[in-house]
C-alpha cells in the first residue's frame, strides 16, 4: 500500500438514510478503483464495510467502517456510516473525521429522515457536500422527481452535473454536462465499462436545459463570471470546473451525480469527481484545539510540519485483537511504533502496527501523513473522542458531539454467575460506543442501560453475549416512586412485652406533618421532663426512619415530612434502645395512615418534534400516557409539543414515536418533579410492589 501525502487524500463520509445504498456504493467504488479485489454485496453478507456478525445477520450497517479507493494518484478514504437513526452516533463520528460528505439518496425514495439528519450534521460541521442518486437501475427510479425533492426539501444549492440516460431497468448511460459527452455502459461488465458517444438526439433538449441551469448556477457564485456570462461571453470548461470546485469547498454548490452500485454504472465518473471536486485535508480551514493544562486556544493546521495531533473517532473491540482505534490525523505525521501522548489521561501510547483499513482487512504502513485516517490496535488508555498528541505540545481537540440517550431499559443476567462479568462488559461496550450508557441503580437494585433506541439496546445485548459471554435480557426499568403526606395526624406507639425474665418497654407519642417538596425528613424532640429519657429519643427517631423507608401506600420511601415526638413513658428496668426503636416503628405505622398519605410519581418534561401531519396522533398518544400537554410551536418543518408525562408511562416511547411518525419524529426528556399519583395508579403500584416482595 502506497503512502499518500495530505494533498493526495480525500476523506469522504458516505452518509444518508438507511437502505439508500451507501454500503453498496462504497464497495463498488473500492472495487472499480481496483483497491478491493471483490465486488461484495450487502445481501450476500460479503460487503466490504458491513463485516461484523451483527451487520451480516441484519443486512444493514450498525458501525461506521473504513474503506479506500486509490484513483487518479489520490487515495479516497471512504467512511461508510449507518443510516438508521439509532446509530446516528457513528454517522456523526464519520462526519467529524471527514472533510466532505457524499450524501446518498435513493432514486426511488427521495429525501428521507436519515437524509435530513445526515445533511444537518454535515452542514453544521461545515463539510463540502455532494449528492449521489443511487439505485438508478431500480424499478421506479425517477431522477427528475428526486432532484426536485432535494431542491424543495433539503437545499437549493443542489445542482446536477450529470443526467441519466434511461431510468430503472432501462438505465444505460450517463451524460456529463461538463464534457458534453455521453457514457453508454456495456451491460454485464464487472467494472462499468462504457463507450463514449455523442449525446443521443432524444436527450438534446434535456441536456440543453440542464447545461444552462448548471452554467447559470455556477456563475452566480462568482461576480466576475456572472458579469461575463450575462454579457453573453462563453465561459470555458476549465473556468466552470474551477468555479464549481470553489463553490463545493465553500458549501455554496452541492453537485448531484447518478448511478448504480449494483451495475457499477457511474462509479468511474463519481471517483473522478470525488478526487477533482472534494477538498483535500490540507485545504480545509484550521481547527481550534486547546493546549492541555493551560486552556489556551491553539490553531491546528493540517500539515506534516506541525506536531502530531490526532483524534480517535471510533473504537471497536475485536475477538483475539482487543480494542482497535480509528484515528484521524490533524497535524504532523505518524510512523509505525511512534510514542504519542494522551494528555488528559496522562498516558503515553505506543502506536504499533499503524495500518489502513479496507473493510475488515488491515494493512500495515510505515507511516501516515497529516490529514490521513488510520487504524491502530491495543491502545491502553485511549478511548473514542480522545486526542492523541505529543508531550512536547499536549493539546486536546473539541469532542465529537455524540447525541444523548433517549431510551432506558433494565438489564438482567439470565445466570447469576455472570453478574460480575456484566458491568465489565457494559463498560467495554460504552468505550466502544459513547451513545450507550449504563449504571447500577442501588435504590432500584437494577442495572439500567440507555441508548438511542430499543434496536440499539438489543444490539448491545447481542454484543454482550458474543464478545463477553454474558447472557442477558432487557426489561422494564423500575420507577423510583416516593410517598408523602398531605395531612396531619398524631398518636401513640407502644411496645410492651413481658416474657419470663426481663421485659421490653417503649412508649412514644408523635405528630406527623407534611413539609414542602424537597425538604426531606425532620425529627423534632419535644420531650419535656424526661418522660422519655434523652438516651432513648434517638432510638425513636431511628425506628420512625426505618418504617418510613418501607412506605405507607405502596411500599416506597416516604419523603418531605416532619415528626414531633412530644410525649411518652418508660420503665426503669424494661426500657431499652431496642424497645424505643420498636415503639417508633409502631407509632409511624399507626399514625401515618391518618395523615393522608399519597404516592408520588416522577414526572418528566418531554419535548417531541413531529411532522405537522402526525401532530394529532402524537398529542393523542401523549394524553393516553397521562401526559399533560403544555403547548406546541412550529419551526416550519416540524412541530414541537411540550408535555409533562409520568416516567412510568414513557416505557418504549421511542419505538411508538418512530412508527407514528415514520421515523421523522424525535424527542427529548428530563426529570421535572414528583407529583401525586392518581389513586388507581397508586393502588396498582402497591399491588405490584407486594407481588415483588412476595416473590423475593
Ligand atoms: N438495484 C439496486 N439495489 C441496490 C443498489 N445499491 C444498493 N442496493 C440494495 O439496497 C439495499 C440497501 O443497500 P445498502 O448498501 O445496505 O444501503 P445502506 O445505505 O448502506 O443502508 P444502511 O447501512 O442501513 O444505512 C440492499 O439490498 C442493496 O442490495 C443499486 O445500485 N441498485
Ligand atoms: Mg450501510
Amino acid at each position: 500500500m502506497r503512502v499518500y501525502k495530505g494533498d493526495a487524500i480525500r476523506n469522504v463520509a458516505v452518509v444518508g438514510h438507511g437502505g439508500s445504498g451507501k454500503t453498496s456504493l462504497v464497495d463498488a467504488l473500492a472495487f472499480v478503483a481496483g483497491s478491493s479485489k471483490r465486488h461484495g454485496s450487502v445481501d450476500q453478507g460479503n460487503s466490504l464495510t458491513d463485516y461484523t456478525p451483527d451487520e451480516i445477520e441484519r443486512q444493514y450497517s450498525i458501525n461506521l467502517a473504513l474503506a479506500h479507493a486509490e484513483w487518479m494518484d489520490a487515495k479516497i478514504n471512504l467512511i461508510d456510516t449507518p443510516g438508521y437513526l439509532d446509530f446516528v452516533g457513528d454517522a456523526i463520528a464519520g462526519i467529524y473525521a471527514a472533510d466532505s460528505a457524499l450524501v446518498v439518496i435513493s432514486a426511488t425514495s427521495g429525501v428521507e429522515v436519515g437524509t435530513e439528519s445526515a445533511w444537518g450534521y454535515a452542514e453544521q460541521r461545515g463539510l463540502a457536500r455532494m449528492f449521489f442518486l443511487s439505485l438508478m437501475d431500480k424499478e421506479h427510479a425517477d431522477f427528475e422527481r428526486v432532484y426536485q425533492d432535494i431542491k424543495e426539501h433539503l437545499t437549493s444549492k443542489v445542482i446536477p452535473i450529470e443526467i441519466p440516460v434511461g431510468e430503472g431497468p432501462d438505465f444505460k448511460g450517463i451524460i456529463n454536462l461538463f464534457s458534453k459527452k455521453c457514457h453508454m455502459y456495456k451491460s454485464g461488465t464487472k467494472t462499468g465499462e462504457y463507450e463514449e458517444v455523442e449525446i443521443p438526439d432524444e436527450y438534446r433538449d434535456r441536456f440543453e436545459t440542464y447545461s444552462q441551469e448548471l452554467i447559470e448556477t455556477i456563475a452566480t457564485t462568482d461576480d466576475d463570471l456572472l458579469e461575463r456570462y450575462l454579457g453573453g461571453e462563453e465561459i470555458s470548461r476549465d473556468e466552470t470546473i474551477a468555479a464549481m470546485k470553489a463553490g463545493v469547498a465553500s458549501g455554496e454548490l452541492c453537485p448531484l451525480l447518478v448511478g448504480s452500485a449494483v451495475t457499477t454504472y457511474g462509479m468511474r465518473a463519481l471517483l473522478n469527481k470525488l478526487v477533482e471536486m472534494m477538498p483535500r485535508p490540507t485545504e480545509r480551514p484550521a481547527i481550534m484545539g486547546e493546549t492541555w493544562g493551560k486552556a489556551e486556544p491553539v490553531e491546528i493546521v493540517t500539515s506534516d510540519d506541525g506536531e502530531f495531533v490526532a483524534q480517535v473517532f471510533k473504537t471497536v473491540s475485536e475477538p483475539h485483537v482487543g480494542d482497535v482505534s480509528f484515528f484521524r490525523i490533524y497535524s504532523g505525521t505518524v510512523t509505525n511504533g511512534m510514542t504519542v501522548y494522551n494528555a488528559p489521561r496522562e498516558a503515553t501510547e505506543k502506536l504499533n502496527h499503524v495500518s489502513v483499513a479496507q473493510g475488515k482487512d488491515r494493512e500495515e504502513v510505515p507511516m501516515l501523513h497529516a490529514g490521513d485516517v488510520g487504524v491502530v490496535a491495543k491502545l491502553r488508555d485511549t478511548h473514542t473522542n480522545d486526542t492523541l498528541s505529543t508531550e512536547k505540545r499536549p493539546v486536546v481537540l473539541p469532542k465529537i458531539p455524540f447525541p444523548e440517550a433517549l431510551t432506558v431499559l433494565s438489564v438482567q443476567v439470565k445466570n447469576r454467575a455472570e453478574e460480575d462479568k456484566l458491568s465489565t462488559g457494559l463498560q467495554k461496550l460504552h468505550e466502544e460506543d459513547p451513545t450507550f450508557r449504563h449504571e447500577f441503580n442501588a435504590e432500584l437494585r437494577q442495572t439500567l442501560i440507555s441508548g438511542r433506541g430499543e434496536r440499539h439496546l438489543e444490539i448491545i445485548i447481542g454484543r454482550l453475549e458474543r464478545k463477553f459471554g454474558v447472557h442477558a435480557e432487557l426489561g422494564r426499568p423500575a420507577v423510583a416512586y416516593r410517598e408523602t403526606f398531605r395531612g396531619k395526624a398524631e398518636g401513640q406507639g407502644k411496645h410492651k412485652k413481658q416474657s419470663g425474665g426481663r421485659g421490653q418497654y417503649g412508649d412514644c407519642w408523635v405528630r406527623i406533618a407534611p413539609m414542602p417538596r424537597g425538604s426531606g425528613y425532620e425529627f423534632v424532640d419535644q420531650i419535656k421532663g424526661g418522660v422519655i429519657p434523652g438516651k432513648f429519643v434517638p432510638a425513636v427517631n431511628k425506628g420512625i426512619k426505618e418504617a418510613s423507608e418501607r412506605g405507607v401506600v405502596a411500599g416506597y420511601p416516604v419523603v418531605d415530612f416532619r415528626i414531633e415526638c412530644y410525649d411518652g413513658s418508660y420503665h426503669n428496668v424494661d426500657s431499652s434502645e431496642q424497645a424505643f426503636r420498636m415503639a417508633g416503628i409502631l407509632a409511624f405505622k399507626k399514625v401515618a395512615k391518618g395523615a393522608k398519605p399519597v404516592l408520588l410519581e416522577p414526572i418528566l418534561q418531554v419535548e417531541v418534534w413531529t411532522p405537522e401531519e402526525n401532530l394529532g396522533e402524537v398529542m393523542g398518544d401523549l394524553s393516553s400516557r397521562r401526559g399533560q400537554i403544555l403547548g406546541s410551536e412550529s419551526d416550519g418543518r416540524l412541530t414541537k409539543v411540550k408535555a409533562m408525562v409520568p416516567e412510568a408511562e414513557m416505557y418504549r416511547y421511542s419505538t411508538t414515536l418512530h412508527s407514528m411518525t415514520h421515523g421523522r419524529g424525535t424527542f427529548h426528556w428530563e426529570f421535572s418533579s414528583y407529583q401525586d399519583a392518581p389513586p388507581d395508579v397508586a393502588r396498582k403500584v402497591g399491588e405490584e410492589k407486594e407481588k415483588q416482595l412476595a416473590e423475593a
